[in-house]
């Protein structure tokens, strides 16, 4: 099964997306994800400039081969841009496998570990009160899993806070927005927030938390401990990720779960954190690390520790990530949770699939391949639109991680 083209589509229906089309002559064709927020166009310039044509009269079968040789062969390895450029590849040639097999991508996994596999989505308001009452209407609307974020006091404007909160979106057109940021008061606030919805909803719900990569690891470990009482399903990204070494101190001192990896892109970035057993969830997820093929050693080497996935599924990631994410997750044995953030009707127009929600979960589709396809003309009517994702800096000015 010979490739005869491989295309990059970029598009912006509601926000920007890059998807790869990969035909072959045997009429089959598969897609793949390969969008990398506010960075889009350097991926599409990194397949269409370096790895398409080399695409070109090779075996759409040999999945592992064409990884290895995109991978070690371009001697730079790992980095984001390069590891979504070839999870975009890697996408769309699984979809291709799994069509010439005329099966749903899950079973060439392995087959069906379970029925539906549990989401949360992001309830969030500008103030206490606000995010009580969306955690209500995540409740309402089915979810068994609600992650909770809200504005600080005292701080004009905070990450993670949208205006509708069933659409979240991050990203800002033209140049970055810039947030505020106080560990101090938010380290305040937090388990005053989560004493409140205990307090309204009760235990029967999971609910997370994004501390979004700003604290210190003995200030983690102080969120985890002050939140310990409201037993959360997990805490994310507390200490920037690339300190691995900093999830032992938080470690010894909470029994809060610990969650990371959104940023990673390859198995060296969890290594330690998972061998070392320094955390409970890995979010590392198909866009932005090398794809299914590299996501299935990351979820074994998971395995062996105990460790189970929470993939990334914000709605920056596609719904070709996402449909490949519920076939990953149908199957993968060590499967914990998937986020999800609805995509807005404009986008899933241009993205149709069969994957779908029912009461908290998603529920896998039976089409052969991922199941997930896009519409070319409309994608043409939507051109891409600069935007960034926000920058944040302390309250006296100095830039910090956002
Ligand atoms: C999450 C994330 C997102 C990211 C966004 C970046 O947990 O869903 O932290 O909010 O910041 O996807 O593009
Ligand atoms: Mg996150």
């Amino acid at each position: 099964m010979i490739i005869t083209s491989a295309r990059v589509i970029v598009t912006c229906p509601g926000r920007n997306f890059v998807t790869v089309k990969i035909e072959t002559d045997q009429g089959l064709y598969g897609v793949g994800d390969a969008t990398l927020n506010g960075r889009e166009l350097s991926v599409a310039s990194y397949l269409n400039d370096h790895m398409l044509p080399c695409l070109i009269g090779r075996d759409a079968s040999q999945i592992e081969d064409i990884w290895q040789y995109f991978y070690k062969g371009a001697y730079w390895r790992r980095g984001p841009v390069g590891m979504t450029a070839l999870a975009g590849i890697d996408m769309a040639l699984w979809d291709i496998k799994a069509k010439a097999a005329n099966m749903p991508l899950y079973q060439l996994l392995g087959g069906k570990s379970r029925n539906k596999v549990m989401v949360y989505g992001h309830a969030n308001g500008k103030g206490i009160d606000e995010t009580v009452d969306a955690v209500g209407q995540y409740i309402d609307l089915g979810y068994q899993a609600i992650r909770v974020q809200s504005g600080v006091p005292g701080l004009d404007s905070t990450y993670g806070i949208s205006k509708n909160t069933l659409f979240y979106e991050p990203a800002s057109t033209d140049l970055p927005k810039e947030d505020v940021w106080s560990s101090h008061k938010y380290m305040k606030f937090i388990p005053e927030l989560f004493a409140k919805i205990r307090d309204t909803y009760g235990y029967d719900y999971h609910l997370l938390h994004d501390a979004h990569h700003r604290l210190t690891p003995i200030e983690a470990a102080r969120v985890g401990k002050d939140l310990e009482p409201y037993r959360l399903f997990w805490l994310e990204d507390a200490v920037t990720a690339e300190l691995q070494e900093g999830f032992r101190l938080l470690r010894q001192h909470t029994t809060t779960p610990i969650a990371v990896g959104e940023v990673f892109n390859s198995i060296h970035d969890c290594q330690q954190l998972i061998t070392e057993q320094l955390i409970d969830y890995i979010r590392t997820t198909i866009v932005h690390a090398g794809g299914i093929t590299h996501l299935k050693q990351i979820a074994a080497l998971a395995n062996l520790y105990h460790v189970k996935t929470g993939f990334h599924g914000a709605t920056d990631l596609s719904p070709i990530t996402l449909g490949c994410a519920v076939h990953f997750d149908t199957w993968v044995p060590n499967f914990g949770i998937q986020e999800y953030m609805q995509h807005s009707d404009q986008t899933n127009e241009v993205f149709p699939h069969d994957y779908k929600f029912e009461a908290g979960h998603l529920i896998v589709g039976e089409k052969p391949g991922h199941g997930v396809d896009i519409d070319e003309n409309l994608a043409a009517k939507y051109p891409y639109k600069r935007a960034y994702l926000p920058v944040n800096r302390l309250e006296d000015g100095t830039m910090f991680n956002w």
